[in-house]
This record gives C-alpha cells, structure tokens and sequence, in this order.
C-alpha cells in the first residue's frame, strides 16, 4: 500500500457531527449495488456489425445504465460517509481521512488472439503503456506493466465482449482490487473496448478490467482510434469516470464539476461544438468524450479528484 501516496485530510466537522450524533453505525457499508451482468443491452442495441468503426455508432462497450450509475454514486456517497466517520473511530483527535493521490498502478497485459490474427507486438504493447502513462501523469498515477502472457484462443478472441468474457478473463485475471488488468481481443459489435468501474470489484472480481481492440493500440489499423487512447478512455472508466455525456445538459451529467455539460456524444474533432446551453463549449479534447484520438488529450482536475477518490474507496489496497 505504500506504493500508493497518501493525502491527509482534517475533518474537524465530522469529529464534532460524531460527539453529537453517536458512533453506532459505521460498518454499514452496502454492497455494492451494480449489476455485473452488464452488457446484454448493448449487444442488443448494436444495429451496426460492420463496418466496425462508423460515425455515430457506440465505440464504448461499458455499461451507463442511469439507474445502475443511480445506485453507484449512492453508495459511492455512503462509502466515502463511512470512511470519514471510521477514521474518527480510529483516532477521534486526529481527525483524519485517508485519500490516494496518485500512484504505481501494476498492470497485468493479456493478449488474446485467433492464430494469425491479434497477436500483437510487445513493441505496441510499449507504445500503449507509455500513453496510458503521458495521460495519468500530471494526475498522480503511472502504469507498470508487470507482466504479459499471451493466449490463442479464437472463441476468446472474437467473444470478449459478450458470451466469452467470463471464460476469458476467470482464466487469466491476476491481483486484487487496485491491479489492472487489460485485455486485448476483438470486441466486435462496433466496439473499441470496454472497462468495468471501481465500484463493481467487490461482486465480480475476476471480471475487473479493461478491454481494447488489439487494432486501437498505437500502430493498430482502427484510424482514427489508433493511437492508444481507447485505452487512456476505458482505464478512466476503471478509475471511475463517466462519459462526459453522460446524462446530457442536466442533472449530474458526468459527477464531475469542471466537465461542461455535452448532450451527447461527439465524433471527429468538431471544435467549438456546444451542445448545452450551460458553461461552457463541449468537453470535446476530453479522454473520456468519442472524437477521433488526434482530437482528445486531457482530463481535468475535477476528474483527478473523481479518481484519487473512487480509487481509495473501491481500490486502494483491497
Ligand atoms: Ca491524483
Ligand atoms: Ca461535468
Ligand atoms: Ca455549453
Ligand atoms: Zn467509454
């Protein structure tokens, strides 16, 4: 856990909020309240099998049911509750909660192929583990590819978005909660990849992961989502991002504060573009928007403070 910085917070409010209120219910933590069986809307949804990389189609694979995301931050708010009031147990004049910063994120890379086709490079391999690594950066984290096997399995590689997901990764998943573990395959059904959320580790563990279309790694045949950041995008899901779309002008949107609310999903790299009549234009150079690689590059300070937190409450040394 020490590979993991730590930041102190005081919390000199809830010291007091617990000499007022009593201190009898603090392990109550729910379970986790996400469905992990994820992906069968979308496969329905799919209209579009080929050509896999269309405009306006779905290129994410990862599961935003509004009613699902509902439940997340639900117990997202009663974790982060729980944690504050824990740590007063645990020394009522310190005062403190925990939060990771940043960190070493290990990664454990599958490579899954059908014969002559996916076994992809270790050079390509390199190129995506230092643009996961430029992106996170400036936010505290970095990836350590540990290790790296490779499995040719044709039913795994075309089926890892759907009937064979399970087979796939109970076979080859590694480490615990704040271990990453990505695969690479054929999604199919138009999608670049997709990446289970911090809060789904506790029910399905051995499903925890990212996966990408082994041609959207840098080098890859997928133009213009070529260059690596499908993956920079679906490890910000497992980080605990939304889409900056998500649930469009109102609301929460994405969770996150300093995101501009966007209607919907933007493609190519249409500068300007402002779907919202908030704040702001749409987040459009954003990771976890849909343009085109070439167009996207950041994640903002409110997105940091999203992961430093989903990432100490769902996966910081558990
Ligand atoms: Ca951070
Ligand atoms: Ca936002
Ligand atoms: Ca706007
Ligand atoms: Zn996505």
């Amino acid at each position: 856990m020490n590979k993991f910085r730590i930041f102190i917070a005081t919390t000199t409010f809830f010291a007091l909020a617990l000499v007022l209120f009593g201190i009898n219910h603090i392990s109550n933590a729910k379970p986790a309240s996400i469905v992990d069986k994820q992906f069968e809307i979308v496969d329905k949804q799919s209209e579009k099998i080929e050509p896999v990389l269309v405009k306006s189609e779905k290129l994410c694979g990862t599961d935003h049911d509004p009613v699902k995301i509902a439940e997340a931050e639900e117990d997202f708010k009663t974790r982060k509750a729980n944690a504050r009031t824990q740590a007063e147990v645990n020394g009522l004049e310190a005062a403190s909660a925990t939060s990771a910063t940043g960190g070493v994120i290990n990664v454990y890379f599958h490579v899954v192929y059908s014969g002559t086709k996916g076994n992809i490079s270790d050079a390509m391999i390199a190129d995506q583990m230092t643009i996961l690594n430029q992106a996170f950066a400036t936010w505290g984290y970095s990836f350590n590819r540990i290790s790296t096997d490779r499995t040719n399995n044709t039913t795994w590689y075309n089926g890892c978005y759907g009937s064979a997901e399970r087979k796939m990764k109970s076979a080859l998943h590694q480490g615990t909660a704040d271990d990453l573990n990505i695969y690479t395959c054929n999604p199919s059904n138009g999608i670049l990849g997709y990446a289970t959320f911090p809060s789904s580790y506790t029910r399905s563990p051995s499903l925890d992961g990212v996966v990408l279309l082994d041609q959207s790694l840098p080098g890859g045949t997928a133009a213009p989502y070529n260059e690596g950041d499908t993956g920079t995008h679906e490890v910000g899901h497992w980080m605990g991002l939304y889409h900056t779309f998500q649930g469009g002008c109102t609301g929460s949107g994405d969770y996150v504060s300093d995101t501009p609310f966007e209607a919907s999903a933007a493609y190519g790299c249409p500068q300007g573009r402002d779907t919202c009549t908030t704040t702001g234009f749409d987040p459009i150079e954003n990771f976890m928007d849909y343009t085109d690689n070439s167009c996207m590059f950041q994640f903002t300070g409110g997105q940091d403070e999203r992961m430093d937190s989903q990432f100490t409450t769902y996966r910081l040394g558990k």
